[in-house]
């Protein structure tokens, strides 16, 4: 079978709700020399096709979480692979993790999975994350980029408050804010007080590569 067969039907089986097949096929793709980033992809392409049909109306909430399950059980399987091929060298570190009130998980693994494989130090810190332990974070881990996973609307409009906390607290200059999520857009982000926004992880590893690269630049 060849590779991009193997991964359409990764993708496919989150689709189906094939729980059985999955980690077969995760192992079938690994064994085939698929990176275990382009694995990552085809189950969150998996779960993107869900979101679509789910906001269609062609399918429900439970068919949705099987999705996830599904798409958990092939995670798991990929998701160690690709925190042991990151190196010390990192380009930057990125706290993410999804806002307070925001339960949504997949997208954020993803995104973490994407950052950590191009070579970003990734400080996971789980979902409805509180507002103080964002700040705990910078003060720990001293990251480059705030991640924020904003899934739905009204968590989305809570980053104006997030920020706040950093000003408040005078960290702000030392970090980028990004936010994250299907329903999110560069424009309204920035309204907010965030640096920019991008509903796709891969756009948003070129934005965040830009700002390392200015960051660098100051720096020398
Ligand atoms: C799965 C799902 C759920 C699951 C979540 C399970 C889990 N553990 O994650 C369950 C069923 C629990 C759920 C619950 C709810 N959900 Co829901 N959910 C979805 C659904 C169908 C798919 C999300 C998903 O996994 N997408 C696949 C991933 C891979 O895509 P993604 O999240 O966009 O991530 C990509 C990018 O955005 C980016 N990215 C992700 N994170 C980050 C972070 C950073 C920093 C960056 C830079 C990039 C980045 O990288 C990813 C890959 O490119 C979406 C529909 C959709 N179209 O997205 C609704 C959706 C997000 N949910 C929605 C809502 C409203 C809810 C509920 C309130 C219940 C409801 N009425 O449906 C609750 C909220 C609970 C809460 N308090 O959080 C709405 C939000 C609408 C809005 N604009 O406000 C959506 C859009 C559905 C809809 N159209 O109504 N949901």
């Amino acid at each position: 079978m060849a590779d991009a067969e193997i991964l359409d039907r990764i993708s496919d089986a989150i689709i189906q709700l094939d729980i059985k097949n999955i980690e077969a096929y995760t192992n079938r793709a690994l064994e085939q020399d698929c990176t275990p980033v382009e694995v990552v992809t085809a189950l969150g392409k998996g779960m993107e096709i869900t979101g679509k049909q789910f906001k269609c109306g062609e399918i429900f909430l439970p068919e949705v979480m099987v999705a996830c399950d599904v798409y958990k059980e092939g995670f798991k399987i990929v998701f160690p692979l690709i925190q042991a091929q990151t190196s010390e060298s990192f380009i930057g570190c990125i706290a993410i993790g999804s806002i307070y009130g925001d339960v949504h998980t997949v997208g954020k693994d993803v995104a973490a999975a994407v950052f950590a494989a191009a070579g970003f130090k990734v400080v996971d810190l789980g979902v409805t994350v509180k507002d103080e332990a964002w700040l705990q974070a910078v003060n720990e881990h001293a990251p480059d980029i705030i991640g924020l996973g904003t899934y739905m609307t009204s968590t989305f409009m809570h980053t104006r408050e997030l920020v706040q906390m950093f000003k408040d607290a005078g960290v702000r200059q030392d970090i980028k804010v990004i936010c994250g999520g299907p329903s999110v857009n560069n424009e309204t982000a920035r309204e907010l007080g965030a640096d920019g926004a991008s509903g796709n992880a891969w756009e948003a590893v070129e934005i965040m590569r830009e700002w390392m690269e200015q960051k660098r630049g100051v720096q020398n």
